[in-house]
Order: structure tokens, then C-alpha cells, then sequence
């Protein structure tokens, strides 16, 4: 028989193997591969595990999430604690750690008002700094630190937390001192620093309606000025009640609508009651102890479980609608037990407000989570 004659066998085996393989395909069973082709799964890291000390975590980040953002050595408290002393050992130990872990490694944060050495904003006789020396002090901080990673770091979070809920100014000292434009220079020194990384503006409550207008006004004021902002990072900071998705759907729709990419920075839900959610995630907010605030010190009842897994499949489906706009969703942390949650706004209480239990395994939303990705179309 001629050869050709066989051709539409071929087709026909070639067209079945390929149909048999497509169904025999095992479905991903984690989230970073499941999400995969959607957008990243991140996880906030902390010294421990970036040092490779907490080595139960190590095992859960990599099976799950392939992006990290350092919890807190990169801050600039921490990196340069005395004028032009810098202090990169946890930093650098932090991205080579990503690296060798094959994460996508985001820097937080460079010019936040929180977590700023006092230094920073005073003169030898302890009185505020002129603008100009404030622009420099800025620009050396920002030249500094990019540089150092440049072509490592692939986005970062370049101002956190400039406006308030309201959608006005926060008076931070770059505010007061500097005037409106600090934000926009700082964007700039970290562009020259490093023109390829993606440079991000980072909030909380950003579903709140004057924070996204705050928030749309300032960034679209510093794109007239020419200045290109990649990405606008929505914490992510959640509670069982709040916010309401809608109107983090229409946050997110407006920051998209500004020809920015949109990533959830910081995601946890709070299962705990007691405050004002107007507080955000203000790390200067403190409230008192008491037991009564403390309820789920020896477990969570499973009402309150299956609330808190309604809220993330409810945010995730969100997401996944949405996946067009997205580039990372990452969690403020792996376990529980890690969880700033515990600490904060009241010290010592017990939350669970991560995707990992206490003995780092996966909650079963985790599954759920999976699910709706392999169920959304890719
Ligand atoms: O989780 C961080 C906690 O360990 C620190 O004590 C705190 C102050 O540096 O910052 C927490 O992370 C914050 C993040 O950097 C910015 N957005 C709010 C986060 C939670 O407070």
C-alpha cells in the first residue's frame, strides 16, 4: 500500500492520542498550579522562613505559591536604620532565597510614612528637613536599594498607604514636607534605579468608595505628569463582614480602567470581632485586651469556619472573573500561627486568617480554591 494512502490513519491515531491524553491529564491539585496561566499565587515571607529556619513552611510555599514579598526586612527602618548605613543581610538572604526557589521575588515597600526611621524626616538639631533634602534623602534610599536588585526584583511596591479612606492626602511627613509630589518623584528615582522593574502604588480599604477616588485622582495625576505606574496593589486586609465585593469589584475595575495591572498584595480575613473596620489596616491602630474580643482561643467554631471559606471562594470567584486584570494575588503569610492578625489591632488573641492551620496543612478551601480555578476557562 502507497504511503500516502495512509496518511488519514495518521491523522486519526495522532488526533485519538492527543484526545486520550487530554482526558488521562491529571488536574492540578495545588494552588500555584491551578492558578497557573491565571495569575500568581503569592505568600508575604518573614525572616524565618526567608533564612530557611522554618523549614514546615518552606514545604508548604513551595508546593503552593510561586511569588514572595518580604513581610518586613525591606522596609526602611530595617535597611537603613542610621543615615547611610544600610543593612542588607536579611534583604539580600530574602532574594536569593526567592531565587533559588524559582518565586517571582516583589520588593515592599520603599517610601512608606509607617516603619521610616526617625531619622529620615529630622536634622541634627532633631527640626524637620527642608524639601529639598527630604527629595534627596528619598532618592538615595530608592537609587540604593533598586539598584542592588535590579533585574532581581521584578516589581516593587514603591509608595504604600498615601491616602486615607476618605480619599484625602495622609499627612505623612513626605506629605507635609515634601508636598503631593513625593509620590511622584519617588516613582521616578526607582525608574531610573531600574527602568525594567514594575513599579506599584500599595493600599488598604481600597474597596472603600473615597479611597478608590483618592486613589484613581492621584494616580491619573501623576500619569499627566508623564509617570508610568504599573500596577496598583489592593491590600486586602478582610474581616468576615467587610468589604463588601461589589465594591471591591468596582475598585478593581477603576484601577484596571487607569492602563494599570491590578494585584492583591496582602489577602487575609480576620475571623475575629471588636473594631472599627474603619481602621484598615493602620498599623499605628491599637486596642485593649480582653477575653471577650479573644473567642476562638481553643478552636474556630465551624459556623464561623464555613463563613470564613464562604468569604474566600466568594473573593477567589471575583478574582477569576477578573483574571484578565490580574497579575498576583498574594496572602499576607502561610499559617495562621504567623498571621500579623494575631497581633493586631488588639495583642495576643488567636486568628485564622490564612489558607494553612497551625500544623501548616491545608484548610479545606484550599480545595475548594483549586476547584474553582480548574473549573474557570483558561
Ligand atoms: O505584617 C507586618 C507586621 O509584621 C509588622 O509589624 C507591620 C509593621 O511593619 O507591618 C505588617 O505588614 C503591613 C504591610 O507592610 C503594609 N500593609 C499593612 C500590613 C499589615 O500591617
Amino acid at each position: 500500500m502507497k504511503l500516502s494512502k495512509l496518511y488519514p490513519l495518521f491523522f486519526l491515531a495522532g488526533g485519538l492520542s492527543l484526545l486520550l491524553s487530554a482526558c488521562s491529564a491529571p488536574e492540578p491539585t495545588t494552588l500555584k498550579d491551578a492558578y497557573a496561566g491565571k495569575f500568581l499565587i503569592g505568600a508575604a515571607i518573614n525572616t524565618h522562613i526567608s533564612s530557611g529556619r522554618d523549614t514546615a513552611s518552606i514545604r508548604v510555599l513551595r508546593a503552593e505559591f510561586n511569588s514572595v514579598t518580604p513581610e518586613n526586612c525591606m522596609k526602611s527602618e530595617n535597611l537603613q536604620p542610621e543615615k547611610g548605613v544600610f543593612f542588607f543581610d536579611d534583604a539580600d538572604q530574602y532574594v536569593k532565597f526567592g531565587e533559588e526557589n524559582g518565586m517571582t521575588v516583589i520588593g515592599h515597600c520603599l517610601i512608606w510614612h509607617s516603619q521610616a526611621p526617625e531619622w529620615f524626616f529630622t536634622d541634627e538639631n532633631g527640626q524637620d528637613v527642608s524639601r529639598e533634602e527630604l527629595i534627596q534623602r528619598m532618592k538615595d534610599h530608592i537609587t540604593t536599594v533598586v539598584s542592588r536588585y535590579k533585574g532581581k526584583i521584578k516589581g516593587w511596591d514603591v509608595v504604600n498607604e498615601a491616602i486615607l479612606d476618605d480619599g484625602s492626602w495622609r499627612e505623612s511627613k513626605f506629605y507635609q514636607i515634601i508636598g503631593e509630589d513625593f509620590i511622584q518623584l519617588a516613582f521616578e528615582f526607582a525608574r531610573t534605579a531600574d527602568p525594567d522593574c514594575e513599579l506599584y502604588y500599595n493600599d488598604y480599604s481600597m474597596a472603600n468608595e473615597g479611597k478608590r477616588t483618592g486613589v484613581v485622582n492621584m494616580i491619573k495625576n501623576i500619569q499627566a505628569q508623564g509617570v508610568q505606574v504599573d500596577g496598583i496593589g489592593m491590600q486586602g486586609h478582610c474581616g468576615l463582614k467587610f468589604p463588601d465585593l461589589n465594591e471591591f469589584e468596582k475598585s478593581l475595575t477603576a484601577f484596571s480602567g487607569l492602563g494599570c495591572r491590578v494585584n492583591i498584595t496582602e489577602l487575609d480575613f480576620t475571623v475575629l470581632p471588636g473594631f472599627d473596620p474603619s481602621v484598615g489596616a493602620d498599623v499605628a491602630a491599637s486596642f485593649e485586651y480582653q477575653q471577650s474580643l479573644n473567642p476562638y482561643a481553643d478552636g474556630l467554631p465551624e459556623a464561623v469556619e464555613s463563613q470564613l471559606y464562604s468569604r474566600y471562594k466568594d473573593l477567589f470567584g471575583l478574582l477569576l472573573k477578573h483574571q484578565d486584570k490580574i497579575d498576583r494575588v498574594t496572602l499576607w503569610g502561610i499559617t495562621d500561627d504567623a498571621s500579623w492578625r494575631n497581633d493586631w489591632p488588639i495583642k495576643g488573641r488567636t486568628d485564622y486568617a490564612l489558607l494553612f492551620d497551625r500544623n501548616y496543612q491545608p484548610k479545606p478551601v484550599v480545595k475548594e480554591l483549586v476547584n474553582l480555578a480548574n473549573n474557570s476557562p483558561r
